[in-house]
């Protein structure tokens, strides 16, 4: 019988992703979406057509994380195998704006899913997004076992979420896992994280839409791979014997400022005639410095990401290009041995 997966946070970038991953291996998956006055599911529209037939294997679910009620009667009734807990709000600068709402959808969220779980005497695999954001102010290369100094609401949100699934793993014998995952990029990315915003901005002031790009801190380094590699180690960990949480990154640190200059040379332009500087862009408190140490997946299960920053940059702006050419929106299919 086909394994059952349940994903929160199914429409968001790394939940197409993984929906897609899961139905090509032959899964019954289940989302939870939030009911919204507009269409919210242009990330994943494209598996009800998909050509292994996945519509009759993939379901849809009203919730939200604010809603502990409901997270019991869907748990209770879909019965899943393998719950990936990937429902946030997810966005740093925004969760200065709204610190309470972040800590309740965020932080809460998980500990309502995760007692919804055990009160239905579920007997299924865990995973929490959890994030290299929970490291904050600790000096890179960070790792599994490097101290949390959160710099964000959303920060300290996913510290809590990340001990509470620890403590259930612990107190209930649980089986639940938390990816530490840094930061993964793709067509799907949202558009106003920072790399999005830039490959989008790259490809509408080629085509003449745009003459200028307003950004924050450029300084700031990060270690970006690429989602779909990403969502394959969260499957991964869920296969594994025993529940551990493990670092997912390439190893790599890049600043903004060398995102950008990739960017715009991809199309043969020099950002510093267009990049502008504008501090409502800027943080209260800044992440200075996230660069991954994965060598425990590594170790673990062979886990290795074959997309680079810079590969990374040409995917992002050229699928930005062929969406701008076509008009609208282009679902990519992600440039991975066995996707297509
Ligand atoms: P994303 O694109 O922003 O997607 C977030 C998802 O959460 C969306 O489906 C969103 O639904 C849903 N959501 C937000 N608030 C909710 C609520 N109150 N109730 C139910 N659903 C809610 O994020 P992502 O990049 O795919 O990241 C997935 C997870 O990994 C997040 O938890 C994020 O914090 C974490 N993470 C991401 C990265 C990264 O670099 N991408 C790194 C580490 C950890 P709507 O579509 O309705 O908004
Ligand atoms: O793309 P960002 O907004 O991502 P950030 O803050 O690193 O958070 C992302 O990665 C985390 C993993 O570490 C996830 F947990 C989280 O959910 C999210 O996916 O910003 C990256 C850097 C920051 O230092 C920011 O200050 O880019 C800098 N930046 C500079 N100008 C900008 C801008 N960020 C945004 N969003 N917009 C700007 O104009």
């Amino acid at each position: 019988m086909a394994k059952r997966a349940l994903i929160t946070g199914i429409t968001g970038q790394d939940g197409s992703y993984l929906a897609e991953l899961l139905l090509l291996k032959g899964y019954e998956v289940h989302g939870i979406i939030r009911r919204a006055s507009t269409v919210n599911t242009r990330r994943i529209d494209h598996l009800y057509v998909d050509p292994h037939e996945s519509a009759v294997r993939l379901f849809m679910h009203y919730g939200d994380m604010v809603d502990g009620s409901r997270m019991s009667v869907l748990l209770s009734e879909i019965r899943p195998d393998e719950v990936y807990h990937l429902a946030s709000q997810s966005h740093v600068r925004v969760s200065f704006d709204e610190p309470e709402y972040t800590a309740n959808a965020t932080g809460l969220g998980t500990i309502r899913l995760l007692e919804a779980i055990r009160q239905a005497r579920l007997d299924c695999r865990f995973y929490q997004a959890s994030t290299s954001e929970m490291f904050g102010s600790s000096a890179p290369p960070q790792n599994e076992d490097t101290l949390f100094q959160p710099q964000s609401p959303y920060g300290t949100a996913k510290v809590f979420a990340h001990c509470t699934t620890k403590n259930y793993r612990e107190a209930y014998g649980m089986f639940a896992c938390s990816g530490i995952l840094f930061n993964h990029e793709s067509p799907r990315r949202g558009e106003t994280f920072v790399t999005r915003k830039i490959t989008r901005a790259v490809a509408r002031i080629k085509a003449g839409l745009d003459e200028h790009l307003w950004m924050g801190n450029i300084d700031a380094v990060r270690d970006w791979g690429y989602a779909p590699e990403y969502v394959e180690g969260m499957w991964r960990m869920l296969q594994a014997d025993e529940p551990d949480d493990y670092v997912l990154a390439t190893g790599d640190g890049c600043t903004v400022r060398d995102f950008l200059a990739m960017a715009f040379d991809a199309v043969g332009l020099d950002w510093e005639r267009h990049v502008r500087f504008d501090e409502r862009y800027l943080r209260p408190s800044e992440v200075g410095s996230l660069i991954g140490d994965p060598s425990r997946a590594k170790v673990a299960w062979g886990w290795d990401p074959l997309v680079r920053t810079p590969e990374l940059v040409k995917i992002m702006v050229n699928a930005d290009i062929l969406a701008l050419e076509s008009g609208g929106h282009v679902i990519d299919r992600p440039e991975l041995p066995g996707w297509a």
